[in-house]
């Protein structure tokens, strides 16, 4: 019996600390997702962000494999010949069988090969298709789901090309193919029916019973035990999507997931418990200059601030300096992303603001896409006042530069009195004119298909918060993702998300959640919930989150009214933080984001596929684990220096006064503590389980 092999590792950036050898040369790697080169949702930036690390350890052995989508492939894939003999072969030969697959390499970081296959091309097999999953897996998928028809043209081609691959290779492969999400897991099973040499793995970033589940009205959390699966997928109409999901999980060698909440979800309404969890990372930039990040919130805010002028014109009458934005973001789901907590929390917070006289000005931006029908004028008409109040601006600025240059031209100090003229007063007359408005400033961005029925219009029609001058809370909500192209607030949503105070995230279905994770490696503080992967894993691994800019909002031991009020305490302590505090706490969330780098996140994936490989090929590769379902074994320590919250901090510098708040020469005082901070967090990462391939 030949030696099992080991891989290695250790060549990888921040892979210092594994002593494992594995030898992955004639190990190849399929990644297969329906969101590869396809932006759907989240799957996409997991599969995205986390290429340029998959493709350092594997390199020419690393494939993704996802659905040809023609406008996708023009804007970030360039099509070429596959090198790899073997790959070729297949492609060839599938190509010459009635099917379209294109080869090519994605243009993002770390430019990893794909596959993209037609689904569209081999349509004609679907009902031959389906009948085979009928008959040999008693999986039933009716006619009218078009995605579960995309999910069974994709996983028989998926198949189809791994059987096509292991044949075409001269020596038996070492084939590891990992599945992601229900749309590609009908791939899994057919692998496995068909005995492929495959070693299998899935992650499910969500189970469906579970976001359905949660949409309605049901206390998920309390009942994951007590649910009649098969009923209520029937009931929901989607009891052959969860076939597929359920059968998938179970055909994998390793399943996973994204967290440990989703870890009992699954094990519940999946009947399998994963054997790994694999967090999502980003790829997280550092700057050469420590404090960029904090100027380019500046920069940032400087350009929500003047989308703000627009839009408030004419009732500018806060001042946008004591200004704090939040936002939410993400699919339009008003309940499971926590939209409607964060309004009811939003009404509170006006009303605290309000009775403590508080000065501060809350503008809290919905970034949610819904049906729309364009911008609406009244929001178009905002920026153009805006526009107008500055080119006049600049005007008479013109004319007044112009007065003074002649007056020194003569020698002569100008006469002050006379500097701006009748003229330039009717020009500005005229600007500030345009200014009048009957009307409050809108609510939103855009005229709504459904705004009778849309969830957030309608709850912001019954907490009453309408613009108007007394509130202290304004709501902004953009019913569409960011562009830096828009002619309203145009800035990509990288650039928004640092503009902004605080990002508000409590969710109630959340299996990972990328919003506040790519808050924090922005050092811009957030909310999330211990209802969220994200949420749980930092609270996992951070002493007092809280401290670091990272509010964990408790929704699973505690009732609506009272989790709606700590999200209200949460909201109105860090209104009352000074500038200074600001910084502070914005400096420490950005330290956290080592812990979200898929240099350090990448090993459970790393983990999965020795633990795939050592199952699929027993003889070849071994793996030992004590518990490789736990994330845990590091904790980021309470930082050093005292939390920013005016609750409970005492300044942390000796000399700090509120005076002090606009001097941002000062806000570098702690660069000390933050220091200390630094060494205690920079321990070396360790690891729960011990990912041995031994020899
Ligand atoms: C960054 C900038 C400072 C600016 C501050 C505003 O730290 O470097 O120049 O004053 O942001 O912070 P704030 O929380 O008030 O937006
Ligand atoms: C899912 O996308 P979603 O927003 O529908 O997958 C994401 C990536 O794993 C995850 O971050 C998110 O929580 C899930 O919900």
């Amino acid at each position: 019996m030949p030696l099992p092999r080991s891989l290695s590792v250790t060549s990888l950036p921040g892979m210092e600390d594994w002593d494992e050898d594995f030898d992955l040369e004639d190990a190849v790697l399929f990644e297969i997702a329906w969101e590869v080169a396809n932006k759907v949702g989240g799957i996409y930036t997991v599969i995205q962000t986390k290429a340029r690390l998959t493709a350092e350890e594997w390199g020419e052995n690393y494939f993704l494999v996802g659905p040809y989508v023609e406008s996708n492939v023009r804007t970030q894939v360039e099509l070429i010949e596959p090198t790899n003999p073997v790959l070729k072969r297949t492609i060839d030969r599938m190509n010459s069988s009635g099917c379209k697959l294109y080869f090519g390499r994605w243009l993002i970081e770390g430019s990893p090969y794909v596959i993209l296959i037609d689904v569209g091309f081999t349509a004609w097999s679907l009902d031959s298709w389906k009948s085979e999953l009928w008959e040999t897996c008693s999986i039933g998928v009716p006619w009218f789901d078009r995605e579960a028809n995309d999910a069974v043209l994709f996983g028989f081609l998926t198949a189809w090309f791994l059987g096509e691959y292991a044949a075409q290779s001269e020596e038996p492969p070492h084939i590891v193919a990992h599945f992601h999400e229900w749309l590609a897991g009908v791939g899994i099973v057919l692998a496995r029916r068909r005995q492929l040499p495959v070693a299998t793995i899935f992650t499910t970033h969500a189970t469906l019973l579970g976001r359905y589940l949660c949409a309605g009205n049901v206390d998920f959390y309390n009942n994951l035990s007590e649910f009649n699966l098969d009923k209520e997928a029937g009931d929901r109409q989607i009891y052959h999507r969860y076939c597929i999901e359920r059968a998938a999980a179970h055909c994998a060698h390793v399943f996973t997931t994204v967290s440990k909440i989703t870890a009992i979800e699954a094990e519940h309404l999946l009947k399998r418990k994963p054997d790994i969890i694999t967090p999502n990372g980003l790829n997280v930039k550092k700057f050469s200059a420590v404090h960029e990040f904090q100027n380019l919130h500046a920069m940032n805010k400087n350009r929500i601030q003047e989308f703000v002028r627009g839009h408030f014109y004419g009732h500018l009458d806060f001042d946008l300096d004591k200004c704090v934005f939040l936002f939410i973001a993400g699919r339009y789901e008003f309940s499971n992303k926590g939209a409607d907590l964060f309004l009811e929390a939003l009404a509170r917070l006006n009303y605290l603001l309000r009775v403590n006289n508080s000065d501060v000005t809350v503008v809290a931006f919905f970034i949610m896409p819904a049906r729309t029908n364009n911008f609406n004028v009244e929001t178009l008409k905002g920026q153009a006042v805006r526009k107008q109040l500055w080119d006049t601006a600049q005007t008479v600025k013109e004319r007044f530069g112009k007065k003074l240059y002649d007056s020194l031209l003569v020698g002569q100090l100008p006469d002050v009195a006379k500097m701006l003229d009748k003229e330039d007063f009717t020009i500005m007359k005229r600007a500030i004119f345009a200014t009048q408005r009957q009307s409050q400033p809108p609510v939103c961005t855009h005229n709504m298909l459904e705004d009778s029925g849309d969830p957030i219009l309608n709850c912001v029609r019954r907490i009453g918060l309408f613009n108007s001058s007394s509130d202290r809370v304004k709501i902004i909500f953009h019913p569409e993702f960011l562009s830096s192209t828009s002619p309203l607030l145009p800035m990509d949503y990288e650039d928004f998300v640092r503009g902004c105070h605080l990002g508000v995230f409590p969710s109630y279905y959340e299996p990972w959640g990328y919003t506040p994770a790519e808050c924090t490696v922005m050092g811009i503080p957030s909310i999330s919930t211990n209802l969220s992967g994200f949420g749980c894993f930092m609270e996992e691994h951070i002493a007092d989150p809280s401290a670091y800019g990272l509010y964990i909002l408790d929704r699973r031991f505690r009732g609506i009214d009272e989790s709606c009020n700590q999200l209200t305490s949460f909201l109105f302590q860090f209104c009352k933080q000074s500038r200074r505090q600001r910084i502070i706490q914005r400096n420490r969330t950005e330290r956290l984001s080592d812990l979200l780098d898929w240099r350090y996140l990448g090993r459970y994936y790393i983990s999965a596929r020795h633990m795939a490989l050592a199952k699929a090929f027993p003889d070849a590769f071994m793996y030992e684990t004590q518990d490789p379902t736990s994330t845990s074994g590091f904790k980021y320590p309470r930082p050093a220096s005292v939390p920013p919250s005016p609750s409970i901090s005492r300044h942390s510098s000796p000399h700090h006064s509120e005076t002090e708040d606009n001097d941002d020469d000062e806000r570098y005082d702690e660069d000390l503590e933050a220091e200390k901070d630094r060494q205690n967090i920079r321990q070396p990462y360790t690891y729960p389980f011990k990912n041995k391939l031994a020899l």
